[in-house]
């Protein structure tokens, strides 16, 4: 991946060179280049910025030097070749909020530049003109609700978040995996030697060598902790009408079998072939997928759903970001109660940040599931290249659509 920074304050970035991030420049896998805006002024002060229109505090960032930046970068400057579809992040406390998902999406890019502002902010006609040698790849992106003199601490929290997503920067891709915000539920609490410190133990369950009692305990207690620090985060429950509230949860590996028989039960035209090999795949950290499931009081697993980012739209051309929902399944014997609905729900509130519309390819049978989806606003999809017998049902994502 290469990146680029365009700054007044490159020193600012320094940190950059330090730790993981510092040794995948060295070993190749990131190709960071920090600019000086300075550099492409031409005037004795290297002046970057100027009072406003209109009045007002502060100054604001002068446009030329912006834009020889930006031709510098994408290669127009003479002797580099032009490049690909970059992509140009200028972080600003108005932004779209930079998450999680925003850091695994912008980690799919070639080359992402970014722009950092100082003072009152940059001209506007920066980010017009930005949007045109840019194809329209231009996002202004926040790091929170709090504000900043400048974009350089929010690029160098974005670079580190995006780059160490990057296959090879981190060394085990396993730690990425139950981290906090990859899979909506906080980090577990961890623990090293000496077993008892200043008289305090590390759980017993730690010590046993239980390594499904490890997992359990661990899981428990991400739902434990994201309950009680971050509430907003946690899953809706699925209820079961006048019975107990089930918690909808993350699936794991050690889900996949228990799923393969009630997808084989539930959907035998697409899962009659499949194994058990093929469910843990897409259980399996770092796959596309991310399923959901409902245990029953009894710790039965009674219903499934899976959701994935997409790509290309319908007619299977590259097209805007899609969720795509699938494999909703309910045990027969516990169908309409509800459990259903709120997976469908779930699974549309937990939609990619970034996808405009979502979309199901259903069996063509029957009306029965439809109405479920019917309900939720599904509806066919107009040009749709889809599997013979399958309907691809969408909706739109607009939130609060
Ligand atoms: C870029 C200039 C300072 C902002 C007048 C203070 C991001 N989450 C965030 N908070 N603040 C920023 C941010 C602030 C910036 C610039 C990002 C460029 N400023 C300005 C407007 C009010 N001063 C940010 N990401």
């Amino acid at each position: 991946m290469r990146l680029d920074v365009v700054t007044i304050f490159p020193q600012y970035l320094a940190p950059l060179d330090l730790s993981l991030i510092g040794k995948a420049r060295r070993d190749g896998l990131l190709d960071l280049r920090v600019h000086d805006l300075r550099g492409f002024t031409h005037d004795r002060h290297h002046t970057v910025d100027d009072t406003p229109y209109g009045g007002g505090a502060g100054m604001v960032m002068k446009p030329q030097p912006w834009a020889e930046a930006f031709d510098a970068v994408l290669g127009e400057a003479p002797g580099e070749g032009a490049s690909p579809r970059a992509r140009l992040v200028v972080p600003g406390p108005g932004g779209a909020p930079f998450t999680q998902a925003t850091a695994h999406r912008l980690a799919r890019e070639e080359h992402l530049v970014f722009a950092c502002g100082r003072y009152e902010g940059i001209d506007e006609r920066v980010y017009d003109h930005a949007r045109d040698v840019f194809e329209g790849r231009v996002e202004i992106l926040s790091l929170g609700d709090y504000v900043l003199n400048g974009g350089e601490v929010a690029v160098l929290a974005m670079v580190e978040a995006i780059a160490r997503l990057v296959p090879g920067v981190v060394g085990n891709a396993e730690s990425l995996v139950e981290e906090s915000h990859e899979d909506g539920l906080l980090e577990y609490p961890v623990y090293t030697k000496p077993a008892s410190w200043e008289g305090r133990d590390v759980p017993s369950v730690l010590l046993g060598g239980d390594h499904g009692a490890i997992a359990r305990w661990r899981h428990e207690q991400r739902l434990a902790r994201t309950a009680a620090r971050r509430p907003d985060l946690l899953p809706p429950s699925a209820v079961l009408s006048g019975e107990a509230e089930l918690p909808i949860t993350t699936a794991t590996p050690a889900d996949a079998g228990e799923l393969l028989v009630l997808r084989r039960c539930c959907l035998p035209e697409v899962a009659g072939e499949e194994t058990i090999e093929d469910v843990r795949a897409t259980l399996a950290a770092g796959a596309p997928w991310r399923t959901w499931t409902v245990r029953d009081p009894q710790g039965r697993l009674v219903a499934a759903v899976r959701g994935r980012t997409r790509h290309d739209d319908p007619s299977g051309e590259a097209g805007p970001t899609a969720w795509e929902i699938d494999g909703l399944v309910v045990a027969p014997d516990v169908a309409g109660r509800g459990i259903g609905g709120a997976l469908l729900d779930h699974a549309l509130a937990q939609a990619d940040p970034e996808a405009r519309f979502a979309r199901i390819d259903v069996p063509r049978r029957g009306s029965r599931p439809c109405r479920l989806y019917r309900n939720a606003g599904f509806r066919p999809a107009r040009s749709a290249a889809t599997e013979p017998g399958t309907v691809v049902l969408t909706r739109s994502l607009r939130r609060g659509a």
